[in-house]
This record gives structure tokens, C-alpha cells and sequence, in this order.
């Protein structure tokens, strides 16, 4: 039997773990994935350092080559904080408002592309395949393909690709979009994303689409192909049912005394709506009196990128709306809105979503949104709650079981909290059993399986040619 080739995942930070109990889905899938087939997880080792290494520091772990470098103050800056998280994050999430294009952030973003290919370039073997993850990384690729690497290369873009009047505020948008096409395969979250990516290369590049999803510009013809993330559904579920999830089951409920709880659990980034979300949570509260009392609004926003400027100010900003509503809500026996801004665990979050009558997911941009799928594994089949989610989110055009609702629309929000707070049982079953099916389906199994066969297939004819040529250099 042929050995199978080994999958070398590239990414701005490495996580290699199969505790699924402290680790996210994705980062699970692909450590299983890499245990399978033998490979490498290289990234960044999440430290800033006087003198980064150029040569990768490398731990073995059950058959997985970890390899992480460190980063410089400077790098970290301009690359990490700076075009990544003040450029292209916020650009790629249509907030043109927040995002910051010096052009020092640009060059470092390009430094430590490089940096990173050529420390991983001696590591690579002519059989590899090599997955680059994320925005970080869209020019890793073709500083790969310029020291001369052939392997066969895919790209994931986990965020949204925005549309064309939107990049190309961006002053290098063609230089990034270039670098995108050093892949053999390019995938995105939503049909949506990648129509954007194809009208940016008809109308900007001057590049072709073909029918089979191949597309050319730049001297190159690369696939762009939609792959929507999923999570590990019966995982999920069974730490919903975990002794961990039930101790924090009951301590919320200890609180919640028979009050229904509505949950959100997000990282606190101004992407997801938060604001906008409390707001409509007041009005709630303000047009349907009923629920004072009888609803407990749980909102978990770990924080991150905490020394991004703008991550400071929607922090200020939630505590603000936060205190205003308890302040004007409160009763002694009751806090209408619990706002708590630091990490649970996942058995955690799996108990309090299980507890949740309602899961309030309403991001104003999202590539995906695994909270959305986890909500929906964690609940329980004979009193399931009900996913109010953002028409936003890449996940509204697989979950059409929810109550799909406009972010911006704080009144929209607020009734559909009040449709789902008054959902009858069988209309929740109902409605549940559709989405768990998409959730189970679409799983993040399916997603790494079908992203590599298709890599596999794009670059097999291509793959074919090298190995000959090789073979034919060795006989010489
Ligand atoms: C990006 C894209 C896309 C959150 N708080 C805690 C915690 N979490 C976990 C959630 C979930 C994950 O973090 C967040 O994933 P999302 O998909 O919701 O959002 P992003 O972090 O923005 O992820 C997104 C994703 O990449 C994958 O492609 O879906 O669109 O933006 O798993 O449960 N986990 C723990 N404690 C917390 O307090 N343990």
C-alpha cells in the first residue's frame, strides 16, 4: 500500500492537542489528522523574543513534528497587531472605520511571511502537502513557491473574503490577492466569499473563471472551492453531559432559579455584534415587560488582542451598556444581564449551553461561527433550545433551522428573542432536529477530508509530472 503523504499545517499559531475537553474542534481535527498521516504543525510559539530564531524549535509529540518560532517586538507589532489584526481583520469584516494601513504593518507582514518560509523550507520533504491557515499567512505561499518549492499547497481563508469595493480600499490589495494565487487551491467558508474572490479577479485582475471551478490570473490557474468548517457534533455533545458540564449546570441554575437563560459565548471582539446585542436584549426587556424577572441574559466575551487599541474600547464600551441595564433593571432577587469577561472551559460552555432556553449568535461578520453549531450540538433532544442567529454569519446558510436575524436590527433581535422565548416544544423539536442533522453532516471531519481530496485532486496531474521528472534527473 502506497504511504500516505505527509500533511505539513501551517498556521499563525500552533495548537497540537487531542484533549478535546481544552481545545477547540479545529485544533483536534488536525492533530488527529496529523497523527494519521505523519506531518508537521508549524507557527508561531505564541513568545516575542530579543533574538527570534531562524531555525525552528521542534518537539516530537505521538508522531507530530511541532515546529514554532518566535517572534520580534517589531514583527509582532507590524505583523501580528498590526496588518493582520488592524488591516485585514477588520477590512475582511467590511469595518473600513477600524482598520489602520500603514505601511510599515504591510512590510512586516511580508518579513515574517518570509521568515516563516524559510525556516520551514529546510523541514520539507519533496512529498509533502502543505495546508496554510488564515489571513496571516496569504503570502506565505509564494515565498515558498520563490525559493522553489513545488509541493502541492492549499489555503483556508477562516475569515470572510470581502467584496471588491471593499479590498480594494486596501492600498496592496493586488499584491495580497497575487500572493493568493502562489496556491494550488484556495478555500472559503461561504459561497458568498468566494463569489467575491472571483468578481475581484474578473474586474481587478483581468483573470478568467472557468466552469470547474479553476480560475487564472496572474500567469497562474488555481481552484477556489467552498468548504464550510464544522465542528465534532457527537464530541460537543457529550460533554455537554460531562461531569464538568452538569457542575456548572447546576451552579447557573442555583441563579437562574427556573428563569429561562438566554447565552452567548463569544470572543470579545467588535466583529461580533456585542453591543448591538445588549442593546437589543434592553429592548427586550423595555417592549415585553413579561420577561422581567422571568429571563437571565448570560453573556461569556473572553478577551482578546487586548493590545489592539480598538479591543480596549469595546471592552469600555460593553461595561457601559452592561451597568446601564442592570442599573436600570435590577431587582434585588434579580440580574437581568450576567456579563462576564474571562475564558470557562469547554465541558463548561457545553453544560450552560445546554441549559439555555435561547443561544444568541449575532455576529455583524463572521466567516462561520462554530459557537452557532456547538449551541446546537449541546442541547438536549427533548426540551432543545432555540439559535437565534445573524444572517451575518457564514453559519446562517447551512443552520436554517434558526431564527435568522439582521445584527443591526436591535427591535428585529429583541422580537425574535421574545418568538424564541415563547417557541412551543414541538416547534423547537422541530426546528432543532433540522439543524443538529446539517450540524452532525457538515462536521469538522467532513471539512478536513474534503479541503485535502480536493488539493489531492487539483495537483495530482501536476504531482505525476514532478515525480517523473525527478525519476528521469536520477537515471542521468
Ligand atoms: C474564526 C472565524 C470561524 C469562545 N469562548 C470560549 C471558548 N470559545 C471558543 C468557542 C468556539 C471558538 O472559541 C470561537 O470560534 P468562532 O467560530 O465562534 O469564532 P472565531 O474565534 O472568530 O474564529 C470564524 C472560525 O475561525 C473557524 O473557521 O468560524 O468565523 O472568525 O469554538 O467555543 N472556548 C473556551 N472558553 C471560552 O470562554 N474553552
Amino acid at each position: 500500500m502506497a504511504k500516505p503523504e505527509r500533511l505539513v499545517i501551517v498556521s499563525n499559531r500552533v495548537a497540537v492537542t487531542t484533549d478535546a475537553a481544552r481545545a477547540g474542534g479545529l485544533a483536534v481535527a488536525l492533530s488527529e489528522l496529523l497523527k494519521k498521516t505523519g506531518g508537521v504543525w508549524f507557527g508561531w510559539s505564541g513568545k516575542v523574543s530579543a533574538r527570534p530564531n531562524s531555525h525552528p524549535d521542534t518537539v516530537g509529540r505521538g508522531g507530530v513534528t511541532v515546529a514554532t518560532v518566535d517572534l520580534s517586538a517589531d514583527d509582532y507589532d507590524e505583523y501580528y497587531s498590526g496588518f493582520a489584526n488592524s488591516a485585514l481583520w477588520p477590512l475582511f469584516h467590511y469595518r473600513l472605520d477600524l482598520a489602520n494601513f500603514n505601511r510599515d504593518f504591510y512590510e512586516g507582514y511580508l518579513r515574517v511571511n518570509r521568515r516563516f518560509a524559510h525556516a520551514l523550507e529546510p523541514m520539507l520533504e519533496d512529498d509533502d502537502i502543505v495546508w496554510v491557515h488564515d489571513y496571516h499567512l496569504l503570502a506565505f505561499g509564494e515565498e515558498l513557491r520563490r525559493m522553489g518549492c513545488e509541493q502541492p499547497m492549499g489555503f483556508f481563508l477562516h475569515i470572510p473574503f470581502p467584496a471588491p469595493e471593499v479590498l480594494t480600499t486596501l492600498p496592496v490589495h493586488d499584491v495580497i490577492v497575487r500572493a493568493m494565487f502562489a496556491y494550488d487551491l484556495v478555500g472559503f467558508q461561504t459561497e458568498g466569499d468566494r463569489t467575491c474572490f472571483l468578481n475581484y479577479v474578473v474586474n481587478e485582475a483581468g483573470g478568467t473563471v472557468y466552469e470547474d471551478g479553476r480560475v487564472s490570473a496572474f500567469g497562474r490557474t488555481i481552484v477556489a472551492g467552498v468548504f464550510p468548517i464544522g465542528i465534532d457534533a457527537d464530541n460537543f455533545a457529550e460533554l455537554a453531559t460531562s461531569k464538568n458540564a452538569m457542575e456548572h449546570r447546576r451552579r447557573l441554575e442555583r441563579v437562574l432559579r427556573r428563569r429561562h437563560a438566554i447565552v452567548g459565548v463569544d470572543r470579545l471582539d467588535y466583529t461580533k455584534g456585542l453591543p448591538e446585542r445588549f442593546h437589543a436584549f434592553e429592548r427586550l426587556l423595555k417592549h415585553y415587560p413579561e420577561n422581567h424577572g422571568r429571563v437571565t441574559y448570560v453573556q461569556i466575551a473572553p478577551t482578546t488582542r487586548a493590545d489592539v487599541p480598538d479591543y480596549v474600547h469595546i471592552r469600555e464600551e460593553l461595561e457601559g451598556i452592561a451597568g446601564k441595564i442592570n442599573g436600570e433593571y435590577s431587582e434585588l432577587d434579580w440580574t437581568p444581564l450576567r456579563y462576564i469577561n474571562r475564558s470557562f472551559s469547554r465541558p463548561a460552555l457545553a453544560g450552560i449551553f445546554r441549559l439555555s432556553r435561547v443561544g444568541l449568535v449575532t455576529p455583524l461578520r463572521d466567516g462561520m461561527n462554530l459557537v452557532a453549531k456547538e449551541y446546537v450540538a449541546a442541547q438536549s433532544p427533548r426540551n432543545p433550545g432555540v439559535l437565534v442567529l445573524s444572517r451575518f454569519a457564514g453559519a446562517a446558510h447551512q443552520l436554517t433551522g434558526a431564527l435568522v436575524v439582521n445584527p443591526y436590527d436591535e427591535q428585529g433581535v429583541a422580537d425574535a428573542l421574545q418568538t424564541a422565548l415563547n417557541m412551543s416544544l414541538q416547534e423547537r423539536k422541530k426546528r432543532w432536529a433540522t439543524l443538529v442533522e446539517s450540524v452532525r453532516r457538515d462536521d469538522v471531519v467532513g471539512w478536513r477530508e474534503s479541503f485535502l481530496e480536493k488539493l489531492k485532486s487539483v495537483v495530482d496531474p501536476k504531482r505525476g509530472r514532478a515525480r517523473e521528472k525527478r525519476r528521469v534527473g536520477a537515471t542521468r
